[in-house]
């Protein structure tokens, strides 16, 4: 067995070309004759557009193109599709307006795209965005969720009335009034789930380019998912046979979510390339991302938790508006509803669940996934109403929880609410993250914080995440307009070693390695001799990119079948050339074996046989070692966790620091420990931003974005945090080949509830029952002094 294989915690083989600054990404890459674009964005949130004069900006120097959403509706040019539809309760399909790609007649949130300007320099096209003339007649604004609906509020669409897209729900609403009507005690909460901005490091880029000899274009873009942005992009709103279009997402900055949409920009810029027959390029600035990026989470929840006597969960009811901003995206109605609703049964035995979401446009960005798109969500709201049902009924957060969960002994275990999970140890979990976190030492320690003047709290939160997109069949019931299996081709060369193309697309995750860790410990091959390919469609047969924590559990089972048929097609070689049966042909550590005998043949022995082949049977063996495989997952993956997190707070300043953070995830079989560790650190480094610090904000009145710069809003640093501890409790997937479960969202996914629980735990004495997010020191004070008061 290779020591570079499944469980070795083998260092990252990117990193070797990150670190020297060696990586590729599309602000980079520079093609002959290339010009350069910007957009012109809308200042206002919601205005009409009356008229836009290019006539100054087109003469200016080196200007080569204006275009408007006039020009793009001249040209046929398809507004931006969505990929799910999903409906309401009433059966009815969700709204779903045009979404062009420059805004035609209205504008309807801030950075709305208007024009695009194309000249020779970046600075000539943006003296040149500024002379293009936009007349607006300025209308009223709709910000905030329950504004939205109300009646009378303005309408973003003539043919959406109450701004609603739609109005689902999951779960029995009868049966669960009746859980509620039985309740000893009643647990509620009304929580505003903050909006985020993705801000990954690299900003989003397009360069687009048209070759007149092969009528082929080539776009470079910041994709999570290329083949997904050529298939959309083609086929719906450009309008290019599959064949002439190219896409590549070459190394790409992160992502969190934020790179799986496909967005106008890119769409705009390839239009523009073919038009001018020339390369042109885009590179979003910083502060453009802030207002063209997809945002994330924004919902107002009002739920109820009814419990009997001992604390036992009855029965949950949930009651969301959700933010979808002024336009569909790619997977926006998908995020609230059903990777929402279906998590609210945590990890726990609750008999009867119901959820209803309100799916609602407003004149912002539009909102879309973002790392754990709608699980951290749902974590939260039960996770907050769990500690606020043990606070009220006096029960250790720790008991509460171990009295509701799912024993491991339950699981393959079906929820109300659509999901049956398939392994996990939920109690295993909590009591490893207990110990590790020393819980019973608490008290020893807030009596240490109080002795400095200081607050000290205590949260938990367990969580369960369905990852692993998706079952197609599932999905497809749900609304999803795709399936989403995944592909992988394992080409083995002539000389044993091993290119893999794959369909997912690595950003920052550690595919390279993870991929080559599964192919060394199959195949016997060494690490140093494996590729893995991915992020462009001329050389990866198709592929449905990275999110939802999908690509092991996904990808990884399809590379998993690909090289067993490797397997499979090396012993018929080999059985050939032994002169034996296949069935007595075993293969192990890269060798090769007639069963029970020292007569062998090397992995690469083979590999060269298969292409050099002397003494082979031609007319029943094709030559060649190069498998492709698909996988359709049977179910979704279920990672689960338990999280415990320590804060001190300054009672004079309200400032909190986070004390400590523990996290024990069950992700499966780990293919790499320290990239898993990794995961767990960036994760919960998001989840804690968005507890403590990030925080989108919009002026109701204007809907102009008040937090649109890192001066604004707060991203986590290195000294905001301190050193996590991270664990692993592994109980193997049923449902996946190999085991695994997903690992990327956990930590997104488990703290916030973790942290804000922590927060309301140390303001406990001053009877502050919740905190919305982030608690920044404002909040924390005011929440204080208003106590005081
Ligand atoms: N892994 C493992 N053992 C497991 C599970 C995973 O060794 N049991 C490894 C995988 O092989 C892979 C990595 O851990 O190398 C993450 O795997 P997986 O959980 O399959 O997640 P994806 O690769 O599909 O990544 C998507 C996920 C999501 S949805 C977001 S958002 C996110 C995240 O990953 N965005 C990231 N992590 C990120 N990390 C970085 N650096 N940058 C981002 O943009």
């Amino acid at each position: 067995m290779s020591d570079k294989g499944i469980g070795a915690s083998v260092r990252r083989k990117e990193d070797q070309r990150f670190l020297r600054g060696k990586g590729s990404y599309v602000a980079d890459l520079v093609r002959p004759g290339m010009a350069w674009g910007v957009f012109v964005r809308a200042p206002h949130a919601h205005a009409r557009i009356l008229a836009i004069d290019t006539t100054r900006a087109a003469t200016m120097p080196g200007v080569l193109l204006v275009l408007t959403g006039a020009d793009l509706a001249a040209a046929g040019v398809g507004g931006l599709p969505c990929g799910w539809g999903i409906k309401g309760t009433d059966g009815a399909p969700m709204k779903e307006p045009p979404h062009p790609a420059l805004a035609q007649g209205k504008v309807r949130h801030v950075g709305d795209p208007v024009a695009f300007v194309v000249a020779e320099t970046a600075a000539q096209a943006r003296d040149a965005a500024e002379a293009i003339a936009v007349t607006y007649d300025v209308l009223p604004a709709v910000i905030d969720l329950e504004g939205a609906l109300a009646p009378g509020a303005p309408l973003l669409f003539d043919d959406v009335p109450n701004n609603l897209c739609c109005d689902w729900s999951i779960g029995d609403a009868a049966v669960t009034e009746a859980a509620f009507a039985s309740a000893a005690h009643v647990a509620r909460i009304r929580l505003v789930n903050n909006r985020l901005v993705g801000n990954p490091m690299e900003p989003r880029a397009a360069i687009a380019e048209h070759d007149p000899a092969t009528d082929r274009t080539t776009l470079w873009t910041t994709s999570q998912f290329p083949h997904v942005v050529r298939l959309l992009m083609g086929l719906f709103v450009l309008n290019i046979p599959q064949h002439k279009l190219r896409v590549v997402a070459p190394d790409v900055g992160g992502g969190f979510g934020v790179k799986q949409f496909h967005y106008a920009e890119e769409a705009v810029v390839t239009f523009a390339a073919r038009r001018l027959g020339r390369a042109v390029k885009w590179v979003c600035e910083r502060t453009e991302g802030f207002i063209s990026d997809a945002h994330g989470r924004d919902h107002v929840t009002e739920a109820a938790l009814a419990l009997d006597a001992s604390g036992k969960f009855l029965g949950l009811k949930v009651d969301t508006i959700a933010n979808l901003g002024g336009y569909i995206s790619t997977f926006g109605p998908n995020i609230p509803t059903n990777l929402y609703g279906p998590l609210l049964s945590g990890v726990y035995t609750i008999p009867a669940i119901h959820c209803r979401v309100r799916v609602v446009f407003t004149n912002t960005v539009p909102v879309d996934a973002y790392r754990g798109a709608g699980r951290p969500e749902a974590t939260f709201v039960l996770e907050r109403l769990v500690e606020i049902a043990a606070a009220e009924m006096g029960i250790d957060k720790a008991a509460i929880r171990r009295r509701n969960m799912i024993p491991k002994e339950a699981f393959p275990y079906q929820t109300p609410v659509l999901m049956r999970y398939d392994s996990g140890d939920p109690a295993g979990c909590l009591e490893k993250a207990l110990e590790a976190a020393d819980y019973a030492g608490f008290p020893a320690r807030k009596a240490a914080s109080a002795a400095k003047g200081k607050l000290r709290g205590i949260g938990l939160s367990t969580y369960i995440e369905a990852c692993g997109l998706a079952p197609s069949r599932i999905a497809g019931s749900l609304g999803a307009r795709g399936g989403l299996y995944e592909s992988a081709t394992v080409r083995v060369h002539p000389t044993g070693q091993v290119t893999v193309l794959i369909g997912t697309h690595n950003h920052g995750q550690g595919h390279e390695t993870t991929f080559a860790q599964i192919v060394a410990e199959k195949l016997g091959v060494r690490f140093e001799d494996i590729d893995i390919v991915f992020g462009d469609t001329d050389r990866v047969q198709f592929g449905m990119g990275t999110y939802g924590s999908r690509s092991l559990v996904v990808g990884g089972a399809a590379l998993a079948k690909g090289l067993d048929r490797v397997i499979a097609k090396g012993k018929r070689i080999a059985a050939h050339l032994l002169e034996a049966a296949v069935e007595d042909i075993e293969f192990a550590n890269g060798t090769f074996r007639v069963s029970g005998t020292d007569r062998a043949k090397s992995f690469a022995e083979i590999a060269l046989a298969a292409y050099v082949p002397h003494d082979y049977p031609l007319e029943s063996l094709d030559p060649g070692l190069e498998e492709q495989a698909y996988h359709d997952p049977v179910n979704f993956s279920f990672p689960s966790g338990a999280h415990v997190c320590e804060v001190e707070v300054d009672p004079e300043t309200g400032k909190v620091e986070l004390a400590a953070y523990t996290a024990v995830d069950d992700v499966g079989t780990v293919i790499n420990p320290m990239i898993v560790a990794g995961q767990l650190h960036g994760g919960i480094t998001q989840g804690v931003g968005q507890a403590l610090l990030e925080h989108c904000v919009y002026d109701r009145a204007t809907g102009q974005i008040l937090s649109g710069s890192f001066q604004d809003y707060a991203m986590p640093r290195a000294d905001d945090l301190p050193a996590y501890r991270v664990d692993t409790h592994a109980t193997p997937s049923t449902d996946t080949p190999m085991g695994v479960k997903g690992c990327g969202e956990v930590g997104t996914i488990g703290a916030p509830a973790a942290v804000i629980n922590a927060v309301v735990d140390a303001l406990s004495g001053f009877g502050v029952k919740h905190l919305d997010m982030p608690a920044s020191p404002a909040r924390v004070w005011a929440a204080i002094a208003a106590a005081r008061a």
